[in-house]
């Protein structure tokens, strides 16, 4: 298990930062080797903001922008305002980081708990935009948060809840649970030790979870 646990972790990190790596370098106008919000927004927002977009549609993007700022300041760890590769790391790939799973739940809270008490009313999940859509699809969101979001059924979401939610099987650890995962599917004569022969068996569940980017990994390694 342990040997498992360091060989994802190992690669997740490898993989993500590689991947930090060539964003940085697509985004680092100034080559000083980290990213200013400056040169992040102009990647990302600025071919919208060019398009001239009016009214909600704006609206939306502002917020956007804004909550994408403060993940920005939160993922600067050492609050000089531009992000290293690993800040930026953090910045991309929140779920890998346990600080940064709980700033995604209060993120998300923060978005949908419009009357702020704390807690994701069905009305608040659906949303201001409820009159514009269909029936069926507020039957169907409205039976999803019943029977699939609101676990302990008292008609709201915790933080709990949306974490659940927004990481679905990313628990406190998200390493540990992937750990975990691939060796409840992988170990099939159940001896808590995952052979290559297990691994190579079992490759097709793990290609085809939700960690298709481990799947990736696994191609590679074998
Ligand atoms: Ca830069
Ligand atoms: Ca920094
Ligand atoms: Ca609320
Ligand atoms: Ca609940």
């Amino acid at each position: 298990m342990n040997e498992l646990y360091e060989w994802i972790e190992q690669h997740m990190r490898k993989h993500v930062l590689h991947g930090a790596g060539l964003k940085l370098r697509d985004m680092d106008t100034n080559k000083d080797g980290k990213v200013s919000w400056e040169e992040y927004k102009a990647v990302e927002f600025n071919p919208f903001i060019e398009q001239g977009l009016t009214g909600k549609v704006l609206e939306e993007l502002k917020e956007i922008v804004s909550r994408d700022k403060r993940r920005f300041e939160f993922s600067d760890t050492d609050n000089d305002s531009l992000l290293s590769k690993e800040e930026l790391t953090l910045f991309l790939h929140p779920e890998e980081s346990k600080r940064m799973t709980s700033y995604l739940v209060d993120e998300n809270m923060d978005v949908f708990d419009k009357n702020k008490d704390g807690k994701v009313s069905l009305e608040e999940y659906l949303g201001a935009g409820v009159d514009q859509l269909n029936q069926h699809t507020v039957t169907t969101l409205s039976t999803s948060f019943r029977n699939e979001l609101d676990t302990n059924r008292d008609g709201s979401l915790d933080k709990k809840e949306i974490r659940q939610w927004i990481l679905p099987g990313v628990e406190e650890d998200p390493i540990h649970s992937e750990a975990d995962y691939l060796m409840k599917q992988g170990d099939a004569d159940k001896d808590n030790f995952l052979s290559v022969e297990e691994l190579v068996k079992q490759y097709k569940v793990f290609a085809g979870s939700r960690v298709t980017r481990y799947g990736d990994l696994l191609k590679e390694e074998l």
